[in-house]
């Protein structure tokens, strides 16, 4: 049994002033510091997009952020312009330690499809590199933690359960967008269905 934490779009646009904000988003950083120290191989994703993003509001005449459109030929809601290539917002928090980070994976970079899960985008086209680099380090068990619960961090869990791996959610490590209120609880629940083990922060921090 060998463990990986996976840190998920610890970037400014997630967190309180940013593009799509998190309500509280920041305080997951200091429990993924603390998580780090806990296993030996730490990764991060990045949500990467270019300005002309097919996922922005902004690109389509006429929509606003919260409308449904299709993308890539699945159900796509449409963002606030976030997490553009290059921009402060999408830069990871100054305040998360990278020390332990051994390999950060950008995903969102085609303007065709989007991507909440670190291991593919939305159509599973195209992979980001992570799953095969997680069992080329004879990984078995995931533990996710970041941002956001109801979306980048439940896709990236659901696909570690795609991908044969055994997967760990760090509830109180996550933070949600909550678009309708209750979908972080309803993601966990959803998680929990899909053979996903839901835990604490704190029950790491004794092992
Ligand atoms: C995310 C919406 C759009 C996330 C990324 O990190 O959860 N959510 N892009
Ligand atoms: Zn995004």
């Amino acid at each position: 049994m060998k463990s990986a934490l996976v840190l998920v779009d610890l970037q400014y646009d997630f967190m309180p002033g940013g593009a799509l904000a998190v309500s509280v988003g920041d305080r997951v950083v200091p429990v993924a510091n603390e998580l780090s120290a806990h296993f030996d191989l730490v990764v991060a994703t990045q949500d990467w997009h270019p300005r002309d993003h097919g996922s922005f509001a902004s690109n389509h005449a006429g929509k606003k952020p919260g409308d449904m459109i299709e993308l890539g030929g699945v159900p796509q809601v449409l963002w606030p312009d976030h997490c553009v290539q290059g921009s402060p917002g999408a830069e990871l928090h100054r305040d998360f330690d990278r020390r332990r980070v051994k390999q950060i994976f950008r995903k969102g970079t085609d303007r065709e499809i989007d991507s909440y899960s670190g291991f593919y985008d939305n159509g599973h086209r195209k992979a980001t590199g992570m799953g095969e680099f997680l069992k080329s380090e004879g990984v078995t068990d995931v533990y996710i933690a970041g941002l956001a619960t109801d979306y980048c961090v439940k896709f990236t869990a659901l696909d570690g359960i795609r991908l044969g791996f055994r997967v760990h959610v760090i509830e109180d490590g996550c933070r949600g967008v909550n678009l309708s209120p209750g979908d972080s609880v309803r993601a966990i629940e959803e998680l929990r269905g899909a053979g996903v083990e839901i835990l604490q922060s704190e029950i790491l921090a004794r092992v």
